[in-house]
């Protein structure tokens, strides 16, 4: 019942309040695996979970919804197990407290005296996937309950983000950092959709399709918000045999215009199937094909490394021209690095902790496009990360995967690695009263995805 599984020393540890973090998320994953014994054990333990019982004076609010709101959520839709439910009911009330502010807008920390006494506030500085990506789980939960008060709350963090996307310093995008408390987005002068930022962006096509269709102003903010990443933020790298792939980098405007930074990161590689599910959604084909492009680099820098896998943070040489662009060796032995593969110039951030984003593009790449390489790098990349993860216990994060041989493992393993790369596909699709999955989304023929529960 503790939040994580120390993969080495067969340990625990709490991260997120101590109520059963890796348990909740993993539910879905149970269910989808059939494993009915060990689903029916965690249901039971759920149920005797107390949200009172925590030695946290404050938890993080979108880590407690995107984990155990978004796990309860999701293992309800699958399994219509009223109990998950009625407890991510609970959670929903406590967390609902969060949008109690002056502004309406969540604070990064719930703080539990504060919020009792009425003196929560908006933060000043808070990452913008923070507020930014509570939507589809309060959505969800609204739509189960049938209790709009949960999707009011959400809808007004939308709103201002929808207020303020064409005035911030990059328009179509909002600052990683976002002063929620005097609601002031043209300031804060960093873009990207790494960390921090990540969520706010891919929540926004998936609401689209929670909501059925039914509230335009998804697809407005996630038009405006793809033109501006694929004007300003993708880039394509010099390497060997010049693929014609594409990495999210980030941004800072400067007074003189715009400084960019060729930095590439694990977490951004969920915008290959934010970008392939937009472009299907939205009847853009380019976008199906920018998608398939990102993807293809997260495959690329996951092969391009000795472990299979790639690094946490890592930077590239970047190209003027997205059409032409061709090995240069002279600039690469200027600029890069010899201890990496060829057209990396670092790795700033080495490590791998078991990150689901890059596997889930290529997996919904995957069922939009029906192109069996995605299958086979997803292969790849499932055996390279066994390989080097696997312990005892668990699945270990790793220090570095830039050098050769078997890497040194960390005594950790965040919840995610057993969940998320289905959650939210389930906790979107699965409405019935949702645009038919079979017709609009996924490609059937190439892959029927059927629950045959
Ligand atoms: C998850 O905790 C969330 O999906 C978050 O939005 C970013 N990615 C991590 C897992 O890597």
């Amino acid at each position: 019942m503790r939040d994580e599984l120390k993969p080495l020393s067969a340990g625990s540890r709490n991260t997120f309040g101590g109520w059963a973090a890796t348990l909740i998320d993993s539910l879905d994953t149970l269910w989808i695996m059939q494993l009915e014994e060990e689903f029916e054990e965690a249901v039971a333990a759920v149920v005797e979970l107390d949200w009172a019982n925590t030695t946290e004076s404050a938890v993080n609010t979108f880590e407690t919804t995107i984990r155990h709101l978004g796990g309860l959520l999701s293992a309800y839709e699958l399994s219509q197990e009223p109990m998950l439910l009625a407890k991510a009911v609970e959670l929903g009330e406590m967390l609902y407290f969060a949008f109690d502010t002056s502004t309406r807008m969540p604070p990064f920390w719930l703080d539990f005296e504060k919020a009792k006494n009425g003196q929560l506030t908006p933060d000043s500085h808070e990452p913008s996937a923070s507020a930014g990506s509570l939507s589809l789980e309060f959505t969800k939960l609204a739509q189960l309950t049938g209790d709009s008060k949960y999707y009011d709350a959400i809808a007004r963090v939308t709103d201002l983000l929808a207020e303020n996307q064409g005035s911030t310093k990059l328009p179509g995008m909002w600052p990683t950092f976002i002063d929620f408390r005097d609601k002031i987005f043209d300031q804060e002068n960093t873009f990207c959709i790494g960390a921090l930022a990540d969520s706010l962006y891919e929540y926004l096509p998936k609401m689209y399709y929670l909501l059925g269709g039914l509230e335009p102003l998804y697809e407005k903010l996630y038009r405006h918000a793809a033109e501006t990443i694929n004007d300003h933020i993708l880039f394509r790298a010099v390497l060997p045999g010049s693929p014609d792939i594409l990495f999210p980098g980030a941004v800072t405007v400067e007074e003189h215009g715009l400084s960019y930074n060729p930095e590439g990161q694990h977490l951004s590689c969920f915008a290959g199937g934010m970008f392939a599910l937009g472009g299907r959604l939205f009847n853009n084909p380019e976008h199906v094909e920018i998608g398939m492009k990102i993807t293809n680099g997260c495959i690329y820098a996951y092969d391009a490394f000795p472990v299979g896998i790639m690094p946490e943070i890592f930077s590239m040489m970047k190209c003027d021209s997205r059409q032409d662009c061709p090995w240069d060796e002279a600039r690469w032995q200027r600029e890069g690095n010899e201890s990496l593969p060829k057209g990396f110039r670092g790795a700033r951030d080495p490590f791998y902790i078991l990150r689901p984003e890059a596997i889930e593009s290529v997996f919904l790449v995957y069922r939009i496009t029906g192109k069996s390489e995605y299958v086979d790098a997803a292969w790849r990349m499932f055996e390279s990360i066994q390989q080097a993860t696997e312990t005892e216990y668990g699945n270990a994060a790793i220090d570095d995967v830039t050098v050769k041989g078997q890497p040194t493992k960390r005594d950790s393993m965040e919840s995610f690695w057993m969940a998320e790369t289905l959650k939210y596909f389930y906790l979107i699709f699965s409405s019935p009263d949702v645009i038919s999955l079979d017709e609009y989304v996924f490609n059937t023929e190439a892959h029927p995805f059927k629950v045959s529960r």
